[in-house]
């Protein structure tokens, strides 16, 4: 089966997290993903969080599937020759180095577009124009300069951030969709162009039922939020705990075991079309006509009593009991999973969600494979590469370099020694 990007190939200087997780959805798609490294150490993660001693860390096995790695000092002289050399025969350019760091080692946007005037240059940064403009930043700066920490947590707490990497990943998804489209632009103008996402931006954007709630608090208090009643609200949208953001009235339950288990929770969702069937199922029937609960607007101002009544029913069933009872009079809820719980999920196996991977010198690990799943173009997931793995072979085949020009390069500090750092 061919792949949607089959034929777009992209030079991928990306490192850490927020870039390599564009240039892996991209690679999953198909394209061709030369990812450039530092000769010797590589991509900072390589050696970050390290579980096996030198061996490929998983923070950057699990962000690099199907791509190649070629090592290039940037600012030598004949590095610099091979950067240029691929940059005129890629369609696109990912980086994410802090401001500036680009052009200081002489790859600006018009030195880019003299070289190939195709090129879609595409880059993550931590700010937009602005006062931050020049601030590096990492996921969880991201996360607090982008509404996510003030808005998460309990009321009686710091503001807190998130397991997902939303600044991170959330920003790498960001700056995919504006190349494909860059790329679908490309198809009529025959022009690249720049990209450009700010992580706080992204943040932002994933955060936007916040900024809503920030201007419903000018006209009265946030009556789906447990501070509602009885609490206090200030002048901007306080952490609403595990309250559902959307209509709907939701909240984190505990069930059957959760004394000792930390994930024996479940969230439900007091939907209003299938609320006669919840008073049901927790032996509520005389709700069903009560002013008081018969209607949501009346349910609002005791949503906290509501919720522990149905607490009292989900703490006499385990969370798998209570979905698959609640599932058969489809009211919404969800299981709160671990982590231990999703890499044994074998459905997620099926899907190619979870996925194992067999890696040289660490052996198999688990990863998450591509969760966009396409009908008519395959997702294939391939191990990362070593660094450098892959320097002679661009050379020849990508370069058409000759034997003498490939030779000369291998040997120069331009592209360093190829290390197979892992297999050593
Ligand atoms: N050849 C030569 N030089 C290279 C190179 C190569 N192959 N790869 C990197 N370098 C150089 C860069 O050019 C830069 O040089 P100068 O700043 O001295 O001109 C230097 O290495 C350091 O790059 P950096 O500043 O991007 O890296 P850092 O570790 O200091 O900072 C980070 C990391 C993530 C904070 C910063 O890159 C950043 O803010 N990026 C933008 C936001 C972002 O993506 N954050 C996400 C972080 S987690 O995904």
């Amino acid at each position: 089966m061919s792949k949607a990007l089959d034929g777009v190939r992209i030079l991928d200087f990306t490192h850490v997290q927020s870039g390599p997780t564009c240039t892996q959805l991209l690679a999953w798609f198909g394209a061709d993903v030369i990812k450039v490294e530092r000769p010797g150490t590589g991509d900072i993660t390589r050696q970050q969080l390290q579980d096996i001693p030198k061996v490929d860390s998983l923070y950057f096995t699990m962000l690099n599937h199907n791509k190649r790695s070629i090592t290039i000092d940037g600012r030598n002289k004949q590095g610099k020759e091979v950067l240029d050399a691929l940059v005129k025969t890629c369609d696109v350019m990912v980086e994410n180095f802090a401001p500036g760091a680009l052009d200081r080692m002489g790859f600006t946007w018009e030195h880019i577009q003299e070289l190939n005037p195709r090129m879609i240059l595409a880059s993550v940064k931590g700010f937009g124009p602005g006062p931050y403009v020049d601030c590096k930043v990492y996921e969880n700066v991201a996360q607090c300069a982008g509404g996510a920490a003030s808005t998460t947590g309990f009321d009686d707490g710091p503001p807190t951030v998130t397991g997902a990497q939303i600044g991170d990943s959330g920003t790498g998804v960001h700056l995919a969709l504006g190349i494909v489209t860059a790329l679908f632009q490309r198809n009529t103008s025959g022009r690249g162009q720049k990209i450009t996402v700010a992580m706080q931006d992204s943040v932002l954007n994933l955060c936007r039922v916040k900024l809503r709630d920030q201007q419903r608090l000018a006209h009265g208090p946030l009556m789906e939020y447990p501070q509602y009643p009885d609490g206090e609200f200030g002048d901007a949208v306080p952490r609403a705990g595990n309250a559902s953001g959307g209509g709907q009235p939701g909240s984190i339950l505990k069930c059957k075991g959760w004394e000792t288990d930390p994930n024996s929770y479940l969230y439900f969702i007091a939907q209003a079309p299938v609320w006669e069937s919840i008073c049901d199922v927790i032996g509520k029937p005389e709700w069903k006509s009560d002013p008081d609960y018969a209607k949501p607007p009346a349910r609002l101002p005791r949503l906290k009593h509501i919720f522990d009544t149905i607490e009292q029913w989900t703490m006499t069933k385990t969370k798998f009991e209570a979905m698959e009872i609640l599932d058969k009079y489809d009211i919404p809820c969800g299981p709160i999973l671990s982590m231990k719980e999703l890499a044994e999920d074998q459905s997620l196996r099926a899907t190619g969600t979870v996925v194992e991977v067999e890696h040289p010198t660490r052996g198999k690990y688990l990863s998450v494979g591509n969760p966009i799943k396409m009908s008519d173009s395959a997702s294939d997931v391939r191990r990362s590469p070593l660094l450098g793995e892959h320097t002679e072979e661009i050379l020849r085949d990508v370069l058409k370099f000759d034997d003498r020009k490939v030779a000369e390069l291998l040997a120069s500090p331009g592209l360093g020694a190829v290390t197979r750092m892992a297999a050593e």
